[in-house]
């Protein structure tokens, strides 16, 4: 063979390797990202939250579109090569079509590290399935939130991080006649007045309208949480009013140590409440079954599990 061909050849499968490789990594940061558009509600709100969906949309498009130029410059070049007879002039087209793509590669690196980035945000959203009916808890620290999801959870609660490096959520899971369903407790995110949040914080409050298919505000009527029944309605009205499409219901729990003058007037001002002592399990059941004859059963639309498992690669 001559040396012309040889070092065609060669120069023809390092242009072809480098530019496989290049787009094997574009294409794979690309098709590794669950697809947005499919995202359950309640996962599309903290991603925008976080990253911000158009930007995400954006910088995908982005790196999606480096393809057809990469593919254009290679055929471009591999064709310069097979007509060239000149071994030194082989190289230097080969190095030429190199230096394109590695410009292309130059000019889209901002967004492949958003991508990698954003997922790496992403992977830390909390684990919850929001395709298993969820009843979220809210109200005052200290009225027996914690002490009611581990009461009625079948296994120890398990915790998923907010997007709030401080705050989690426990996720108790228990059956509700034949349906899986999971009780989740909030501590910090829906135990405290809305002023005393931020935007962002209030945006990510308010994505667990998707999530909660049913609320259960619980209130200490006996007020050895430390906070006044009027503050506790106070809290309950906010609640109300951000989730004014979520069925909620009201417990007034500790009615055990709940002296009997406190109990009339909670009574009075919230008739339809319930009335449990979460220590004792002493009416939680009849408020759990009423709660999930509330929830609306149509299965999600997406697994949100198969979304997280994308996330964090497994
Ligand atoms: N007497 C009484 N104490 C309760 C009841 N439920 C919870 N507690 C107590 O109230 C305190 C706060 O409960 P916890 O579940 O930690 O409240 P959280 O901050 O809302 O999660 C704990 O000491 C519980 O044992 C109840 O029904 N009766
Ligand atoms: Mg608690």
């Amino acid at each position: 063979m001559k040396r012309e061909d040889r070092s065609r050849i060669r120069e023809i499968t390092r242009l072809q390797e480098f530019s496989k490789q290049v787009k094997a990594k574009l294409t794979q940061v690309v098709e590794e990202f669950p697809s947005i558009d499919r995202l359950n509600p309640f996962y599309l709100e903290l991603t925008g939250i976080l990253v911000g969906v158009d930007k995400l949309k954006q910088s995908l498009g982005a790196v999606h579109n480096c393809i057809p130029p990469i593919d254009e410059i290679t055929d471009k070049h591999i064709m310069a090569l097979k007509l060239s007879t000149d071994f030194r002039q082989m190289k230097k087209t080969r190095s030429a079509a190199k230096g394109r793509i590695s410009s292309i590669l130059r000019a889209t690196a901002p967004n492949l590290d958003f991508i990698i980035e954003a997922k790496k945000v992403l992977s830390k959203l909390p684990g919850i399935a929001p395709n298993i009916p969820s009843i979220v808890c809210a109200g005052f620290p200290n009225v027996g939130k914690s002490t009611l999801v581990k009461m009625v959870s079948t296994a120890e609660p398990e915790i998923a991080y907010y997007p709030f490096t401080t705050r989690k959520l426990i996720i108790g899971h228990l059956k509700v006649g034949n349906q899986n369903v999971q009780i989740v407790d909030t501590p910090g995110i829906l135990d405290r007045p809305m002023s005393e949040r931020n935007d962002i914080e209030l945006q990510a409050v308010a994505a667990l309208k998707y999530l909660a298919n049913v609320i259960i505000f619980m209130i200490d009527p006996s007020e050895a949480c430390g906070w006044t029944f009027d503050q506790q309605l106070n809290l309950l009205t906010e609640v109300q009013r951000m989730f004014p499409l979520n069925p909620l219901f009201i417990a007034l729990n500790k009615i055990d140590i709940t002296p009997d003058s406190q109990l009339e007037i909670a009574r009075a001002r919230l008739p339809n409440a319930y009335e449990i002592i979460a220590v004792n399990r002493i009416g939680v059941d009849q408020l759990l079954q009423d709660a999930i004859k509330e929830v609306d059963l149509k299965p999600m639309q997406e697994s949100i599990d198969d979304y997280l498992k994308t996330l964090s690669g497994e």
